[in-house]
């Protein structure tokens, strides 16, 4: 079966989205419309199928679907938002996930954005980061009983969530930002290191044998070849201007 990829571009209020540090570069909404497209249509060619979501001008940053809910297994949790801003984005996604899993809610005080949980086969890794606490991974490992979930910290306070300093690879392999997260966070699993410069490729998104990382990091590239993972790049520097990457435009569901 194709997985299917949730993805909602990017509305006019977009341009006002969150920024760490509040300082934001100029974006360019038709730009990013573009690169949406392409991006979409690059995980087209690669197998899935892409689902697309309504723009929601009411969330400037919406566009980072990824935040509002976690799939794991049979499961879409839908993500209680530390940021006002952002909060009720997950409420758009709880009918269209519905046609394709069972839906959960976590409860007060649980905080999370799915940025910061990294599923592999076995194991669930969660950030502890200014936007998911500690009650909103104790009740993540409630939900998923026969899944290994483990609390990440940081080491790099500037990070905004656990997958912009790192991701998972597929066959074993964590792709981590040099610096960013403790080094025994992964144990038992190979770790690559982003080349000096090219931390921020460190947030991928794997659609079946293939590594999707953000353009402009070709020592990554080279690295991840080298390993034997099928690399591809997609330009997504409007995204970039937004805090956000690769995974963050997508909800996979498998
Ligand atoms: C935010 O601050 O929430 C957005 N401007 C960026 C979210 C990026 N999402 C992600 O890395 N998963």
């Amino acid at each position: 079966m194709p997985p299917t990829v949730l993805m909602r571009p990017p509305a006019a209020s977009f341009r006002e989205c969150l920024v760490r540090g509040g300082q934001r570069e100029p974006i360019n909404v038709e730009r990013a419309l573009a690169q949406h497209g392409a991006y979409r249509d690059l995980l087209e060619a690669l197998g899935a199928q892409p689902l697309l979501l309504e723009p929601l001008d009411r969330f400037p940053d919406s566009v980072f679907v990824e935040d509002a809910a976690i799939v794991v297994d049979d499961l879409a949790l839908l993500c209680p938002f530390a940021v006002s801003g952002r909060r009720g984005e997950e409420a758009h996604l709880a009918e269209t996930l519905s046609a394709y899993k069972h839906v959960r809610s976590f409860t007060p005080p649980a905080t999370i954005d799915g940025g910061d949980v990294i599923v592999t086969e076995r194991d669930i890794f969660v950030g502890i980061s200014a936007r998911t606490n500690k009650a909103a991974c104790d009740q993540l490992a409630e939900f998923l009983p026969d899944r290994c979930v483990k609390a990440v910290e940081f080491d790099d306070a500037r990070l905004l969530h656990l997958k912009s300093g790192g991701s998972y690879l597929g066959r074993g392999t964590v792709l981590v930002a040099a610096g960013a997260l403790r080094r025994n966070s992964f144990d038992g699993y190979s770790i690559l290191e982003t080349p000096s410069g090219e931390e921020a490729a460190a947030n991928t998104l794997q659609i079946r044998e293939t590594v999707i990382l953000p353009a402009g990091f070709p020592k990554t590239g080279e690295l991840l070849s080298r390993h034997g993972f099928e690399a591809r790049q997609v330009d997504i520097s409007e995204f970039a201007k937004g805090d956000g990457s690769v995974s963050c435009l997508t909800v996979v569901l498998g």
